[in-house]
């Protein structure tokens, strides 16, 4: 009894399907997880629930398009250059499938009910489906390019809010404690005084989705993976949203650092990341 799937074999449908299959059987998996392992670092983690996601998510795209490709993040090597990857892949593959199975693993093996299954398909590197699915509120974002975004069937719009003061802004950050990296704690401390709030939500995808149905103004993050935003980035964009790199250009595949809003905040949000943000 899986909400959401649909019939059919267009590429939304199986992404939906995927998303929607995936997603159920993760849910049952929360707190149930018998294998977590450590990637990179103790705070960058994995389990067999990351894992079978995203193979369950491989077969069923298989299944219909066995002359795609495939990106997802558990069958690319921790620590590799993934958004350099998969721009390469892009380049080559006609169709790109990019796969999140569990955006926000730190939160599933905490039992904080706060992840999403993020799915995107490429066409020549560029993004024409987009789907997030949240199992533990049954929430499917669901956007094509050129078609709008949904949740729920209605459509998203993203929010209003005009200036900075009138924003909630999240963030995230890097499971990674590289010196190299933009200090996150600096951004924040600029940008606190000048927004409404700042939430941190643990999964990059759900926060895009929010985004993209007003819940929140805006979204920023350092050093994230195509596969964390590439969904979410067509359901802004389709929302009347913005989503750039730091220095304003549009998203594409990619992008690390990334900015993210309803568009009216969006040069002040930038104008603050840039002071606060070292060059890179
Ligand atoms: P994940 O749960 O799929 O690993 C949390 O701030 C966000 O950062 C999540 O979307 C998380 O995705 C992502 N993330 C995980 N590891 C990361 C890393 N090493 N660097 C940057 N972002 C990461
Ligand atoms: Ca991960
Ligand atoms: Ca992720
Ligand atoms: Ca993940």
């Amino acid at each position: 009894n899986i909400p959401y799937v649909v019939t059919g074999k267009s590429y939304t449908a199986v992404a939906i399907n995927c998303a929607a299959k995936a997603g159920e059987w993760i849910k049952t998996r929360l707190g149930q997880f018998t294998s977590l392992n450590i990637k990179s670092s103790a705070a960058d983690l994995v389990t067999e629930v990351d894992k079978g996601a995203e193979i369950m998510i491989r077969k069923l795209i298989m299944t219909h398009f066995p002359h795609h490709e495939i990106l997802g993040e558990e069958s690319v090597d921790p620590g590799r250059e993934a958004s350099a990857q998969a721009l390469q892949e892009a380049k080559e593959a006609e169709y790109l499938w990019i796969v999140d199975p569990i955006d926000g693993t730190t939160n599933f093996v905490h039992g904080l009910p706060f992840f999403s299954v993020s799915i995107a398909l490429a066409h020549k590197g560029e993004v024409i489906v987009g789907v997030i699915y949240d199992p533990m509120r049954d929430e499917l974002f669901v956007a094509e390019k050129g078609k709008g975004a949904y949740v729920h069937g209605k459509r998203m719009r993203a929010a209003k809010d005009p200036a900075l003061s009138d924003s909630l802004v999240a963030t995230g950050f890097p499971t990674e404690h590289d010196e190299a990296l933009p200090n996150n704690l600096a951004t924040i401390a600029a940008l606190a005084p000048q927004v409404r709030n700042i939430r941190t939500i643990g999964s990059a995808a759900l926060s895009m989705a929010y985004v993209a149905d007003g819940r929140l103004t805006g979204f920023y993050e350092w050093n994230l993976n195509a596969w964390d935003m590439a969904a979410g980035s067509l359901l802004i964009t389709e929302s009347g949203g913005r989503v750039t790199d730091i220095d304003g250009n549009p998203y594409h595949l990619g992008v690390r650092d990334v900015a993210a809003s309803n568009g009216a905040i969006h040069e002040s949000l930038l104008n603050v990341l840039r002071d606060a943000v070292p060059q890179r």
